[in-house]
């Protein structure tokens, strides 16, 4: 292990030199977009600011109760299933200028509510402001509160505290200075609310050790990378303090805890990181001003007020404006469920920069997997230059960070409400595909991402491979661009504009900021094009990398196309992101995956339709031929006339080819990606399986794995048999676009279960958010039940666009 971080070591000075131009890119990159360059991009924390630069300002929420001595060993910062929040959830967010998030801590009798709001003008990205408040669950138990909120500055600037120094504590308000390049002149404000109680009086006889009307304090100099670990920072102080005041010998007894575990009001020389701390009884509320120096006008707490007051209200049209929910019969229950997973979703949002790590020691040209794992015994791991990436993640307390399959359905739902938001997302991911064509499926940037991953996880191999769906968003992109030619709705609309108190800040319209690319042709185009030669690598990749081996050449395949998943172990094919669904025991370098073929007809048909936009006639050529090639040896490999069914392929002992069929998700992808004409008498075998209530049919969503798979809930049984809403919603998506109004002698059929399916999903799911307060990773298909981790507001809020039909 220690060989192993001194070759990391090693490796990352000898990229210090690439890392600096990268560093550069990025940050030009970043300040290009003034309204995006501040947000909640810290989604594994409860709350927390920074903006989209690599080194620079990072804000966070940090708060502990202190009824009792022990009540300090749960001090909350990063979401973690182990608090046992009773919710945290965004209830608007609108992924640029406003966000309300309300959490419950029934441990510590605080419910506790975070709402921002920002103003982009002026340059420097603007200015944004917090008002964090909170209320006790039951006014009747006692409640009380360490409340606490740092700043740590990385990178070069600095940042310096503007009250006097008092031992006995800060007074209200108090103020931070500080400069970077990035961000220019700022000042940083934190507003104790006066009618916040004081938590505890001095206990009689004891002489006071800070007075608790006062804020606490401590700044502290932090080495750039290590802001994040802001909790254990805090930690370490409160203990020496703590350790300070029981073995005082002139100490005559305990003060009560809220003497105990406040900060020791000291900065030292060249601080760069402060927090502050007030210990407060009962209901409270704070203000925070980020002040940017060149914004014209700044925010105060009065036009903090009616600011969020309005952008409440802007948000509540905007939504309905978009997703029509109320037009379509939801009631006021239902649409507040919509709102607050897509909320969430956007909430989830987060910047990562840093580096990943990375074992090449595997090429291309190795082509059986056995040889792969012996290598693998000798692995190489590197660490990577650092890269920035911004996307959303699946789930902020257990996976706070991008995967590739479960991007493309977040920007299918990000990219309706905030088509360049999306875009720059896209962008993000695009640009992380290398010059081979590769971009890893787990992105674990840095080492705060890295701290949430066991180590056997860590690694990311540049032959492995996960589900294009990217491809899915920039088509619904493309879609809304035409779209805008037929409807004739103006796409950007009034919703009004930035209203602070009675200064008008700002004419300018969200949604023209946010939909500049698809109301303007030419900029579309040139999006597309940026990104093309990337996308073709990454479809190159595939076909190179992944490619299969045809036992039944001549006989059954008429083209060289077949593909298999790599990384493979047997019990997993975690890269067809379907982890632990039945394939072919043991793995086998000959094994052909019918979901892989798909996949790869997928890209060929999205990228000819993209070539062809942007005039790639050769290119146009060769993607027309190979999807045509997919098609046919899809029908011809895979379809098991005996299974009824699209199935895996492998050898048995005497290499001869064999079918291994697990009906399942797996056996839809030929219909989900389109890849069947309507009146193929296959699509009516799958939809026959979908209806089946022995096979995919349950009332709370289809199956993953068919119930009369011999396989279904067994072992891990994380996919074989619970309901996932990403499968779902594809299938929903290809009924409503296709199937299911497109006349076929299975349209009938397809346009039933596509009613029937929707009512299941939403019902479920809106079910069990009311029951538990949140959305899962997957439903139990016995009994509708939210399992596994939650909250999981990645691509289970696509059922934001079920409800809305948006395909
Ligand atoms: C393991 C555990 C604290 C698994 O949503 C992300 C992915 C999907 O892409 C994939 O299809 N999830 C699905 O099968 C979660 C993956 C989590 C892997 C990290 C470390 C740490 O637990």
């Amino acid at each position: 292990m220690f060989i192993f971080y001194l070759i990391c070591i090693l490796l990352f000075v000898q990229n210090s030199l690439t890392e600096y131009n990268d560093y550069q890119k990025t940050s030009i990159m970043a300040a290009s977009n003034e309204s995006l360059l501040w947000g909640t991009y810290r989604p594994n924390l409860y709350f927390g600011v920074r903006p989209r630069l690599p080194e620079s300002l990072l804000t966070g929420l940090i708060w502990f109760g202190i009824e009792n001595i022990s009540s300090f060993d749960q001090i909350r910062h990063a979401c973690d299933q182990g608090d046992e929040l009773d919710e945290y959830s965004f209830k608007k967010h609108d992924g640029r200028n406003f966000a309300i998030q309300t959490l419950s801590d029934s441990e510590n009798n605080i419910k506790l509510k975070t709402e921002f709001l920002k103003n982009s003008e002026g340059g420097h990205g603007g200015e944004w402001a917090v008002r964090i408040s909170g209320t006790p669950i039951n006014e009747n138990e006692p409640s009380e509160t360490s409340f606490l909120y740092y700043f740590g500055l990385e990178g070069d600037g600095s940042i310096e505290l503007v009250n006097p120094l008092n031992k006995m504590g800060l007074d209200n308000p108090v103020e931070l200075e500080g400069e970077t390049p990035d961000l220019g002149q700022f000042s940083i404000i934190l507003k104790d609310d006066p009618n916040n109680k004081v938590s505890s009086n001095v206990p009689p006889g004891t002489s006071p050790l800070t007075d608790l009307s006062k804020i606490q304090y401590w700044g502290h100099l932090v080495p750039d990378g290590d802001v994040w670990r802001a909790r254990e920072l805090l930690q370490n102080q409160l203990i020496t303090k703590y350790q300070k005041i029981v073995n005082d010998p002139q100490a005559k007894s305990l003060p009560p805890p809220q003497y105990l575990f406040t900060l020791n009001n000291e900065v030292k020389k060249d601080s760069n990181f402060f927090i502050f701390q007030k210990m407060v009884k009962g209901s409270f509320q704070f203000d925070i001003f980020f002040q940017s120096k060149s914004s014209p006008i700044h925010l105060d707490s009065e036009s903090l007020t009616s600011g969020l007051k309005s952008k409440s209200q802007e948000f509540d049209q905007r939504f309905e404006k978009t997703f029509g929910l109320r037009e379509k019969g939801f009631d006021d229950g239902q649409i507040y469920f919509a709102q607050t997973i897509m909320s969430n979703l956007i909430g989830g949002i987060g910047y990562f920069y840093g580096s990943s790590i990375v074992d090449r020691s595997f090429t291309d040209s190795d082509e059986d997997e056995e040889e792969f794992w012996t290598k693998y015994r000798k692995a190489a791991p590197e660490l990577t230059p650092p890269k920035a990436l911004f996307t959303a993640t699946p789930s902020r307390p257990f996976f706070p960070r991008g995967f590739y399959w479960d991007e493309g359905f977040h920007q299918l739902l990000i990219g309706k409400w905030d088509n360049d938001l999306s875009l720059d997302i896209i962008r993000h991911w695009v640009s992380l595909i290398d010059n081979d064509g590769w971009v890893a499926r787990e992105q674990i940037l840095g080492e705060e991402a890295r701290s949430k991953v066991p180590e056997e996880f860590q690694i990311q191999y540049p032959h492995y491979a996960n589900p294009p769906t990217l491809l899915m968003a920039i088509k619904s992109f493309i879609l809304r661009v035409d779209n805008m030619d037929n409807k004739n709705i103006p796409y950007t609309d009034d919703i009004g504009e930035l209203i602070f108190s009675d200064h008008i800040l700002s004419t300018t319209d969200p949604t023209i900021i946010s939909s500049r690319y698809i109301s303007d042709k030419g900029l579309a185009n040139d999006f597309l094009k940026k990104i093309y030669p990337k996308l073709k690598l990454n479809y190159k990749w595939f076909r190179r990398t992944q490619w299969g081996e045809i036992k039944e050449w001549g006989r059954r395949a008429r083209s060289r196309e077949a593909y298999r998943w790599r990384g493979r172990t047997p019990g997993h094919t975690l890269t067809s992101g379907l982890d632990d669904y039945p394939r072919p025991t043991p793995p086998h370098p000959a094994e052909l995956h019918v979901d892989l073929m798909c996949w790869v007809g997928f890209m060929a048909r999205s990228l000819k339709e993209i070539a062809e936009r942007l005039e790639e006639e050769d290119d146009f050529d060769d993607y027309a031929k190979e999807y045509k090639n997919i098609v046919a040896n899809l029908n011809d490999l895979h379809w098991s006339e005996e299974h009824n069914a699209f199935c895996d392929l492998s050898v048995d002992e005497d290499e001869e080819s064999i079918f291994v069929c697990h009906k399942g998700y797996l056996s839809l992808l030929p219909m989900v990606l389109e890849l069947l004409p309507n009146d193929s008498p296959k699509l009516g075998a799958i939809l026959d399986m979908i209806y089946n209530p022995n096979e995919l049919w349950s009332k709370y969503g289809l199956r993953s794995l068919s119930k009369s798979d011999k396989f279904f809930h067994t072992g891990e049984d994380y996919w074989r048999g619970n309901v996932w809403i990403n499968v779902n919603y594809l299938v929903l998506s290809s009924l409503y676009k296709n199937y299911a109004v497109i006349e076929s002698p299975y349209k009938k059929k397809a346009k039933t279960i596509y009613k029937e399916l929707r009512n299941n999903i939403i019902e479920n799911v809106y079910k069990e958010f009311v029951r538990t307060g949140y959305v899962w990773e997957q439903y139990s298909e016995n009994t509708g039940a939210g399992l596994r981790s939650h909250p999981f507001t990645g691509w289970t809020s696509t059922v934001t666009l079920i409800m809305a039909e948006e395909y």
